[in-house]
């Protein structure tokens, strides 16, 4: 079973959409299996958005991660990084479906309230930078799983 990272940002636990974002993956039934509530340091930030380091947008980027607290999680399931980022919606607002997080909450690009990592490669490097490995409980079997 794969495992993704997952941040609601610091626009997301302002506006109060933490249990709402929470609620839909835990009825599509992914497991949650790490969460905290942190200010990310710079450098963490940074490290955590390196592929666009140079880009002019990045400082800013950076800059809006650390502006208070996020909410970081380790989720998993089957094909949890395609299913996440599809729930996610896209980048740009204007472009992510209703029925997405973006689609249904967001409004500009720059405060589009959730990360996800986009690809396999991404979420162990994100997982790593941000968890350490006794604080991600993958292990667990979920009640809801029992009966499928
Ligand atoms: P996603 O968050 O959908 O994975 P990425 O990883 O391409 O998208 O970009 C990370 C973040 O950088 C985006 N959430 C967005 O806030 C910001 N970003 C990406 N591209 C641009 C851009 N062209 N102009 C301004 N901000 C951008």
């Amino acid at each position: 079973m794969g495992l993704t990272f997952i941040a609601i940002k610091p626009d997301g636990v302002h506006r109060g959409l933490v249990g709402e974002i929470i609620a839909r993956f835990e009825k599509r039934g992914l497991k949650l299996c790490a969460l905290k509530v942190v200010v990310p340091e710079k450098a963490i930030a940074e490290k955590h958005y390196e592929e666009h380091a140079g880009k002019p947008f990045y400082p800013g980027l950076v800059d809006y991660l650390c502006s208070g607290p996020i909410v970081a999680m380790v989720w998993s399931g089957k094909d949890v990084v395609a299913v996440t980022r599809k729930m996610i919606g896209a980048t740009k607002p204007a472009q992510s479906e209703p029925g997405t997080i973006r689609g249904d909450l967001a409004l500009d690009m720059g405060r589009n309230v959730i990360h996800g990592s986009d690809s396999d490669d991404s979420a162990q490097r994100e997982i790593k930078l941000w968890f350490k490995e006794e604080e991600v409980c993958s292990k667990y079997v979920k009640a809801d799983r029992m009966w499928v």
